[in-house]
């Protein structure tokens, strides 16, 4: 079968040849309707030697939906011919965490020289991925597998680091998304469904800010010199109560905690590598409260392909034959893929 391959360190992934794998145990094999593409895959290509625990070569592809088509002996919870989504965090499977669903905060991931599907495991950048077991499954049922993959990631990953600060998001509040891509034209859209909040957007393009005003966002400012001002005029001087950082940058992080009212939430979710000195005393808004969340759980996953499904919830997608991963890599590199990028094996 054709799979995206990670062969060497620093060396961009190619597209080659590989056996199709076969079920045994618990193992359920997926034939890959669609697979997106996510910064981390970029991360994890351009990682030093040495930097991650995983082993190569691995096929890449953390965001999978597709077929169920072979199940090994000892599959229970799925069946041949079933559409679904692959919740990619694979833990150990045997903590508490992972028991749960909350594979994304396993108790043995320092253990492990893997982090998951497509993360030092063969992922779903193939015609065909293997997933442990069915728990790492969740059913689609009609909705299109170019929509379902990005759900599974950029759609997750946003969903999760809502609901680590929803309690503040009631009525007469203020939600502000900063970076509004392939996450957080999904974190727009997750917000209006599931809160009462007005949604403000922050980002430096233009293109961005018209797509979070498509998708529900009430208002939306370039990021500049100005833009915390601007910010507070706009939410009658008191500033937002929670902030959902998509890039983390330096200046990205300086402006959520300048625009951010007392007892604000700050959720850092891009990989932007800014720094935010806290300390007391010091000058972040008093009862300022800070989350680094991390993908999301199986449950939250169930979450957010019911909104979809319920229509709530659309991915803007570019969508590229398997064999044009290359360009599709050069193009998120570029900053030039507008939502998220989606390989199609078939
Ligand atoms: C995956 C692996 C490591 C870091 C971050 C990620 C995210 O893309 C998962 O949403
Ligand atoms: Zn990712
Ligand atoms: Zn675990």
């Amino acid at each position: 079968m054709k799979a995206v391959r990670l062969t060497g360190w620093g060396r961009e992934p190619t597209l080659a040849d590989v056996g199709c794998p076969l079920p045994r145990g618990t193992e359920v094999l997926v034939r890959v309707e669609a697979a997106g593409l996510c910064h981390s895959d970029v991360h994890v290509i351009d990682a030093a030697r040495g930097a991650l625990p995983y082993r190569l070569p691995f096929t890449l592809g953390h965001e999978v939906a597709g077929r169920v088509t072979a199940l090994g002996p000892d599959v229970e919870g799925t069946v041949a011919g079933e559409r679904v989504v692959v919740h990619g965090p694979w833990g150990c499977g045997n903590c508490a965490r992972c028991a749960a669903g909350r594979d994304n905060y396993c108790d043995r991931r320092g253990d492990l020289d893997w982090h998951g599907l497509g993360l030092g495991r063969d992922g779903g950048m193939a015609e065909y991925v293997l997933v442990p077991s069915a728990r790492h499954l969740v059913p689609i049922g009609g909705l299109p597998a170019a929509q379902a993959a990005p759900l599974s990631d950029a759609g997750l990953t946003s969903y999760h680091a809502l609901a680590g600060v929803r309690h503040a998001l009631g009525e007469g509040t203020t939600a502000l998304v900063i970076g509004v891509g392939g996450l957080g034209h999904l974190a727009v859209q997750i917000l209006r469904a599931t809160t009462p909040s007005r949604v403000l957007a922050v980002d430096i393009r233009e293109e961005a800010l018209e797509l979070a005003l498509r998708y529900g966002a009430h208002d939306g400012m370039p990021m500049r010199a100005d833009t915390a001002r601007m910010l507070r005029v706009g939410t009658g001087g008191v500033g937002v109560d929670a902030v959902l950082d998509f890039v983390g940058s330096e200046a990205t992080l300086a402006l959520a905690v300048e625009v951010l009212r007392p007892g604000g939430e700050l959720a850092v979710v891009g990989s932007g590598g800014g720094r935010l000195t806290v300390r007391k005393p010091g000058f972040l808004p008093a009862g300022f409260r800070l989350s680094l969340p991390f993908w999301g759980t199986r449950p939250e996953l169930a979450e957010v392909i019911a909104l979809a499904r319920s229509g709530a919830l659309h991915v803007e997608t570019e969508q590229f034959p398997l064999s044009a991963a290359p360009e599709a890599f050069g193009r998120l590199r570029q900053g030039r893929v507008r939502g998220r990028a989606v390989l199609l094996p078939g």
